[in-house]
């Protein structure tokens, strides 16, 4: 099935045409009837010679119906476009047109109607080539009168051709359906109507409605009932719960994002080769109409408040219109001027905030460097989760950098750079610590999830027992390492006081295994069978450098809350190291340059 909508010039026969087609009645409501004037949108369906069903979605074409007519056109993807041969191209033929341009619609076909009234050649002609200017390059365009039926088989043969035509939907795609009607039948509740573009419902299927949840009881596909359906197609749906109205969407849960702020690229429409908007703007998308407040930021960038959240992915294609201003009562009292302004193609449905001078302008040549899509918005957004990505319209390249995270392949490289650096600093601050807590290391980095603090850890670092640690005890067999981690612990609740031979002796660690350890950089040699923690002589000198210069050996020890059978041969070190400097049999000082 396909769904095609009408546009055109008020009184230019789109109802007739439809119904001359379908055999259909479009103009539903008794007011319609009396006026000869379409107010509400109005469906019509046929089955075309190919035997493919088509359905349309008939506007209203006068100018006071805009928001009728774009809730209309908004969520279908193929257009027939009517023009009178005997009135030609007028006002609302433009604003159709313009709105078309704007969302982006490239497939369609124009049908010159009441061509029993005047002789269509120079309108086909003239609408022709403005379609084509438009974008609607491919639209064929057909003689025809919704009357006498003249060409009426020709057109049915045309619609086959465009809709064989119309990209193929996507059945996996969520589903995002836009209301465009709402009413209640006695005993089943509500009932909303719309075109499907792509995706499948089924009932019994959950759907974002509003703030809350709605529950598909029962589907009509064309006045008949069915269990499934997918897109395109135009679709009734019975729904328990959810706050139904024209302009919302059935959403699949978590496959969009809800946003009143968004990036997007402007593009003319009409002709024109600048776009001047005002600060205040209505945005139309699918059914849906907001009021919105524009922000410039450059090169035909700007940002969107909208009066609400809408629905939306990178990629999506707003219209922006002049909310319409009264022209004064001598053009009479409810008469306004509509203009349709640009279309606006989303970059980013979760921009950061602009905070400093000059932000804006930073963010327009960030948003103009890189086509839209997942790599844009990892380089904007740094890391996203898969589902995120999915959520905001695109689908992730590559692969995680772990778990369901994403990273932006620059960040990911620095963040591992600031991950060394934070480790070393920290590590050189806190000599006794065995390593960094991953949480601290979470923190500094400003990452969402633990996890990804693992993932950037890279050899020689590694990570254990909840902590980064600069060197694994490589190379060590299972209990030599399991013992110098045990004496590493008791180390870090008293850094100078190194183990007692027999304390050694009971952990299995001899000369040959301190050794070892002490090449894997678990551990310092100060002397023999005398061992601290890797950092302890840096330590134990800046305490030194606190005491009232010089100082005497007992009471260096004091200092470090340690024995002389620890202190001599420490001091001994780092006077070996220039960390300390030995004056004379009894004092030493530590270097000016150190204090
Ligand atoms: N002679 C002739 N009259 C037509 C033809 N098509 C439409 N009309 C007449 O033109 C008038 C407007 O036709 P509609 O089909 O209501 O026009 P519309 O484009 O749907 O109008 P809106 O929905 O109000 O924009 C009616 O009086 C029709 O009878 C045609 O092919 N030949
Ligand atoms: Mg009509």
């Amino acid at each position: 099935m396909q769904v095609v909508a009408t546009a055109g010039h008020v009184d230019h026969g789109k109802s007739t045409l439809v119904r001359a087609l379908t055999g259909m009645e479009p103009d539903r409501l008794a007011e319609e009837r009396r006026r000869g004037l379409t107010i509400e949108l109005g469906y019509a369906w046929t089955t075309l010679p190919s035997g493919e069903r088509l359905a349309f979605v008939d506007v209203p074409g006068h100018e006071r119906f805009l928001g009728t007519t774009l809730a209309g056109v908004g969520p279908v993807p193929a257009v027939m476009f009517v023009v009178a041969a005997d009135e030609g191209w007028m006002p609302q033929s433009q604003e159709h047109l313009v709105a078309l341009e704007a969302l982006g619609v490239r497939h369609g076909l124009l049908a010159v109607t009441r061509a029993d009234l005047a002789d269509p050649t120079p309108v086909v002609e003239e609408a022709g080539a403005r379609l084509a200017a438009a974008g609607l390059t491919r639209a064929e365009a057909l003689a025809v009168s919704g009357h006498t039926g003249q060409g009426l088989g020709e057109l049915r043969r045309a619609l086959d051709r465009l809709v064989a035509r119309l990209p193929e939907p996507d059945p996996g795609a969520p589903v995002r359906l836009w209301i465009d009607r709402v009413f209640s039948v006695r005993g089943s509740g509500t009932v909303v109507t719309g075109t499907l573009p792509a995706g499948r419902v089924a009932v019994g299927d959950e759907l974002v409605l509003g703030d809350g949840l709605a529950r598909v009881r029962a589907l009509e596909c064309l006045k008949e009932p069915v269990t499934s359906v997918t897109g395109v197609a135009r679709v009734a749906v019975n729904l328990r719960g959810g706050a139904a109205e024209r302009g919302r969407a059935l959403l699949t849960p978590g496959a969009w994002t809800m946003t009143d702020l968004a990036d997007v690229r402007l593009s003319p429409v009409g002709g024109a080769r600048e776009i001047s908007l005002p600060g205040r703007l209505s945005a139309h998308l699918g059914s849906a109409a907001v009021g919105c407040a524009v922000r410039p930021l450059g090169d035909g960038v700007v940002r969107l408040r909208l009066a609400r959240p809408l629905p939306l992915h990178v990629g999506d294609v707003l219209l922006l219109r002049d909310p319409g201003r009264a022209t004064g009562k001598s053009a009479g009292a409810d008469r306004t001027e509509v203009r349709v302004l640009a279309g606006a193609s989303v970059l980013d449905v979760r921009p950061p905030p602009l905070r400093r001078r000059g932000a804006a302008r930073l963010r327009a040549a960030e948003l103009t460097k890189a086509p839209p899509g997942a790599g844009a918005l990892l380089r904007t957004h740094r890391l996203l989760r898969g589902a995120d990505l999915l959520a905001m319209g695109c689908a992730p390249e590559g692969e995680p950098v772990c778990g369901d995270w994403h990273a932006d392949p620059g960040h990911w490289s620095l963040l591992g750079e600031r991950l060394a650096e934070t480790v070393a600093r920290h590590a050189a601050e806190h000599p006794l610590e065995p390593g960094m807590p991953v949480e601290a290391v979470r923190n500094v980095l400003g990452l969402p999830d633990r996890r990804l603090v693992a993932a950037l850890v890279r050899p020689p670092l590694a990570v254990t027992g909840g902590r980064i640690v600069s060197g694994p005890p490589r190379g060590l067999p299972e209990p030599v390492a399991r013992a110098v981690s045990r004496l590493r612990a008791e180390l870090s609740a008293r850094p100078f006081l190194a183990p007692e031979a027999g304390r050694l002796a009971e952990l299995g660690l001899g000369p040959r295994e301190l050794a070892a350890a002490v090449r894997a950089g678990m551990l310092l040699r100060i002397a023999d069978g005398i061992v601290l923690l890797p950092g302890a002589d840096v330590a134990a000198a800046r305490l030194l450098a606190r005491l009232p210069q010089p100082f005497t050996v007992s009471q260096a020890r004091q200092a470090l809350d340690t024995s002389r059978r620890v202190a001599v041969p420490l001091l001994e070190h780092l006077d070996r190291d220039g960390l300390t400097e030995r004056l004379d049999g009894v004092n030493r000082r530590c270097p000016a340059s150190t204090r």
